[in-house]
C-alpha cells in the first residue's frame, strides 16, 4: 500500500524496548491512597477486603499477560516479574507498563463491588506505574526483598500506633511514643501493654502477597471457571493435562528458603 506523506510522523517515536537478558519489573501503586482509602473507610492499619482485591486484580493481570512469573504486593502497591526471555510488545516499555497499570485498574474497579458490597465508589481510583531493569537474579530478590522489608517495617509500625490510639491517646501522642523505637522496642510495645505477639499476625499483613504458577494436573472436569481459593483462574480443562494455576502465598521471600522451595519461578540462571 502506497505510504502518505504524513508517515515520517512516525520516524518521531522513541525506541523505548527494554534491554535483553534483564528480569523486567512493573511496580503499579494507588494514586494519592491515602485519602481513597480515608472516603472509601478502610479498616486500620489493614483492610482485609481491599488487600483481597488488590490481589484479584493482580490476578487479572497475570491471567492476561502469562509472561509474568512472580507478583509481589503490599498496600497500595503491586510489583510484577517478567520472565527475563519474554517477547511481548517486542519489550516496549511503554506498552508493557500502560497495559498493565490499565487492566490492574479496571479489574481493580470492576470487582470492587464483590469485595465492597455496601461501600459504593466514590470516585474512579487510579495507579501510576514504573519499569525497572535488573540484570541478574540476585539483585531482583533484593528488589523483592526491599518491598517486603518496607511491608514489615510499615506493618509492625501501623500495628502499634493504631493499638495506641485504641487505647485512648491520640495521633500525636501514639507517634511521639513509637518516634526513636527500633523493631524490638515496638514488638515490646505490642507485647506488654496490648498482649499481642506480632509474629502471630496474620502473615498476609506481616508479608504482603506472592502470586506465582504452579503446575496442577486436572481432572476430566465439566465447563466451568477453574478457581484457586477465591480466585477464578481461568477456563476448564475439558481432558485431563497439566494446567498452570495461580497460587498465592503470605510467605517470606527475603530468606532463601522460599525460593529454594520454588525453584521453578526464577529458573536456573542467576
Ligand atoms: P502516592 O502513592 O504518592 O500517590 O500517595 P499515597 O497516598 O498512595 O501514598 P503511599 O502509596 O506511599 O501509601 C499508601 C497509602 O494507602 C497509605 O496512606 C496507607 C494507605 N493504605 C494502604 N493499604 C491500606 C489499608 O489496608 N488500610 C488503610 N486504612 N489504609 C491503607
Ligand atoms: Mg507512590
Ligand atoms: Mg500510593
Ligand atoms: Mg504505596
Ligand atoms: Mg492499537
Amino acid at each position: 500500500m502506497a505510504k502518505s506523506r504524513f508517515e515520517y510522523v512516525k520516524k518521531f517515536e522513541q525506541d523505548d524496548r527494554c534491554l535483553l537478558g534483564c528480569w523486567i519489573v512493573v511496580r503499579i501503586d494507588g494514586r494519592s491512597f491515602h485519602k481513597f482509602t480515608s472516603e472509601h473507610l478502610f479498616a486500620k492499619p489493614n483492610d482485609l477486603s481491599a488487600l483481597k482485591l488488590m490481589d484479584v486484580a493482580a490476578c487479572s493481570v497475570m491471567e492476561e499477560f502469562r509472561d509474568i512469573i512472580f507478583a509481589y504486593g503490599q498496600s497500595d502497591e503491586y510489583s510484577f516479574i517478567f520472565d527475563r526471555k519474554m517477547s511481548l510488545f517486542n519489550r516496549r516499555s511503554s506498552k508493557i507498563l500502560t497495559n498493565l497499570v490499565s487492566l490492574f485498574t479496571s479489574s481493580y474497579t470492576y470487582n470492587w463491588r464483590i469485595h465492597f458490597p455496601n461501600t459504593e465508589l466514590k470516585y474512579p481510583p487510579a495507579f501510576d506505574g514504573r519499569v525497572v531493569l535488573y540484570p541478574n537474579t540476585i539483585v531482583l530478590k533484593d528488589y523483592l526483598s526491599w518491598r517486603q522489608a518496607d511491608c514489615h517495617i510499615n506493618n509492625l509500625y501501623n500495628t502499634a500506633f493504631w493499638e495506641i490510639v485504641k487505647s485512648g491517646k491520640s495521633h500525636v501522642e501514639a507517634a511521639a511514643r513509637l518516634k526513636d523505637t527500633f523493631s524490638s522496642g515496638k514488638n515490646e510495645i505490642l507485647f506488654s501493654e496490648f498482649g499481642i505477639n506480632y509474629n502471630k499476625i496474620e502473615p498476609r499483613y506481616r508479608k504482603g502477597s506472592c502470586l506465582f504458577w504452579i503446575d496442577k494436573m486436572t481432572e476430566k472436569s465439566p465447563e466451568g471457571p477453574d478457581t484457586v481459593g477465591e480466585f477464578i483462574t481461568g477456563g476448564a480443562c475439558k481432558k485431563p493435562r497439566v494446567c498452570r494455576e495461580i497460587t498465592v502465598s503470605h510467605e517470606d521471600i527475603i530468606s532463601e528458603v522460599f525460593w529454594s522451595n520454588h525453584p521453578q519461578i526464577l529458573g536456573q540462571d542467576i
